[in-house]
């Protein structure tokens, strides 16, 4: 069986989720994943790897769908509830996806759905059938989850996780951050990620802790279940830090004690997923009185390095190699670093690190070195003992309120619009996103195109994190003597 249906089943009373409607055990949880199970098995024993893609809300119903997928031997492919419609489809036709299920399928998903020539079954028609009599054996070296991921390719490709994978993040996360049963964490963070579904919800499932779920980050409503003490852990993108150190600051200021107190009380406040600003790591301190923990991770390997739950958290650090994980930097010859202070990529191995990119052999061969290390495209350098982020390898990865999000995957959208000849899309540094998404455009000979007009267009084709927020129009792109368009210059621009 399952570790984590063994674990959950050695908790049978205890709360894994609290709402202002009530709460589900751990047996709850255990029997509505039975009955689902059921439910997508019909009359297979085994679902054999079967991608289901799903949309439902985040909490109880999630990790219900999320372990009864598991247990009936498929895949789980969460999707985006704010995709687009190209989007859905990429996801469902790249995972090979026939079965999706949602509480409720917008018509972005239906018409991908379409599409696709998938079929929807909505959530509470899958759901209150009998358990069935027998589950089947669930290897943990079988494929669990995929979870699309972008890259310095154009489309997001699908990062396949075992269950292995998994629990190998989840206990060194137990190990590294004293996970225990008496947590209480919110849960606001999207459940198409690695953050969201494995660090905060995975995590607080692996070992009988409570989960309150939100959705999507509505900051009052978290702010007051702080302020009530209703939470041990915090999990959050820097992004989210810098929009709840201007909520506090706005607070009157008996209210501002309570909450920062609040704060201050919890055991643990973990930042990742975005470089956290030095500023924001000082004011929260200052603010709170608690000193927040900075890890850095990725969605094919997990949490990779972290500063200590005990010792030196510190600021502008992701400190030292998570439990099980090995980390090396390596120079662009291809040289293992060995002293501190030079800047390297990082290469990581662990029993946490993916399977593989989804159908795509190539790309997970590219992203191997020859002796097994998988590379990040992240540089660092090590700095007395604890690693310091530097940036990354390729100019085509942004990372916006903790999005990572392909120039090139924006790029191609853009070009799909009539009258746009050509584009150039890049990320600019911002205090609250860390960067945001901003594009330098040609409009073909004759066009007519305004800003409004292009932002309307956007939304109707990309997630809102991918749309650009920030246009520049102009009449050529700089290129260099091989043709490619050069980035740098055209930083200055926005910045100017
Ligand atoms: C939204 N807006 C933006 C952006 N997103 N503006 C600039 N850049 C953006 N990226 C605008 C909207 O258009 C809107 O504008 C306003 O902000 C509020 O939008 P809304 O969607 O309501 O924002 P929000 O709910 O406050 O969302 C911000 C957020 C969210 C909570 C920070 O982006 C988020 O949940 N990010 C976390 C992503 C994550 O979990 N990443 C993990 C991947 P207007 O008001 O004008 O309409 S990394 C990972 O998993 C690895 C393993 C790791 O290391 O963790
Ligand atoms: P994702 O592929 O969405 O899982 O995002 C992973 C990427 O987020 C990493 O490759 C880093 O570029 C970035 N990242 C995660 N944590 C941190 C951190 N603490 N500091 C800087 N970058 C980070």
């Amino acid at each position: 069986m399952l570790e984590i249906v063994l674990r959950a089943a050695a908790n049978p009373d205890r709360i894994a989720f609290r709402s202002e409607s009530g709460t589900t055990t751990y047996e709850q949880l255990l029997q509505r994943s039975a009955s689902l199970a059921a439910a997508l098995l019909g009359d297979a024993s085994d679902l054999g790897e079967e991608r289901i893609a799903f949309l439902v809300r985040g909490g109880e119903d999630y990790a219900a769908l999320q372990w009864g997928i598991w247990r009936a031997g498929g895949v789980a492919v969460p999707l985006n509830r704010g995709a687009a419609m190209g989007e859905f489809l990429h996801v469902l036709r790249t995972a090979g996806v026939i079965r999706v299920v949602a509480d409720q399928p917008g018509a972005a998903l239906l018409e991908a759905c379409a599409a696709a020539g998938a079929l929807i079954t909505t959530f509470d028609g899958l759901q209150g059938g009998a358990i069935a009599a027998s589950l089947p054996e669930v290897d943990a070296g079988r494929r669990a989850m995929i979870v699309f991921t972008s890259g310095t390719t154009s489309k997001p490709k699908g990062s396949v996780a075992t269950h292995a994978n998994i629990v190998a993040m989840m206990s060194g996360m137990e190990q590294a951050w004293g996970w225990r049963a008496e947590d209480c964490i919110p849960l606001f963070l999207p459940l198409h990620h690695v953050h969201g579904i494995v660090n905060v919800l995975g995590c607080a499932l692996w070992v009988g802790a409570c989960v309150e779920a939100f959705e999507g980050f509505r900051q009052e409503q978290v702010l007051r279940r702080v302020e009530e003490g209703a939470y041990s852990v915090f999990m959050a993108v820097p992004t989210i830090y810098v929009k709840l150190i201007k909520a506090l600051e706005d607070l009157p200021e008996a209210q501002r004690a309570a909450v920062c107190a609040a704060f201050g009380r919890m055991r643990l406040m973990v930042s990742g997923s975005a470089a956290l600003p030095v500023t924001v790591h000082q004011r929260w301190e200052e603010l709170t009185g608690q000193r927040l923990l900075e890890r850095y991770g990725m969605t094919e390997i997990g949490m990779a390095l972290s500063n200590p739950l005990v010792g030196e958290r510190r600021s502008g650090s992701v400190g030292l190699p998570m439990p099980g994980v090995s980390i090396r930097l390596v120079d662009e010859a291809g040289k293992e670093i060995a002293s501190e202070d030079a800047p390297g990529e990082i290469q990581v191995r662990g029993p946490a690190v993916f399977l593989e990119y989804w159908n795509n052999p190539d790309a997970t061969a590219a992203s191997f070195t020859a002796d097994g290390w998988f590379r990040t495209g992240d540089v660092a350098i090590r700095e007395r003992g604890y690693y310091r982020i530097m940036g990354r390898q390729s100019v085509d990865i942004i990372k916006s309120g903790g999005y990572k999000l392909s120039a090139l995957e924006i790029e191609g959208v853009l070009l799909e619009h009539p009258q746009i000849a050509e584009c150039a899309v890049l990320g600019i540094p911002d205090q609250t996103w860390g960067e945001v998404v901003s594009a330098v455009v040609v409009v073909r000979e004759h066009g007519v195109l305004d800003e409004p007009g292009l932002r309307a267009w956007c939304e109707k084709q990309m997630s809102t994190y991918k749309q650009p927020r920030r246009f520049l129009f102009v009449p050529g792109l700089p290129r260099n003597a091989m043709g490619k368009v050069v980035k740098p210059g055209l930083r200055a621009l926005f910045q100017a």
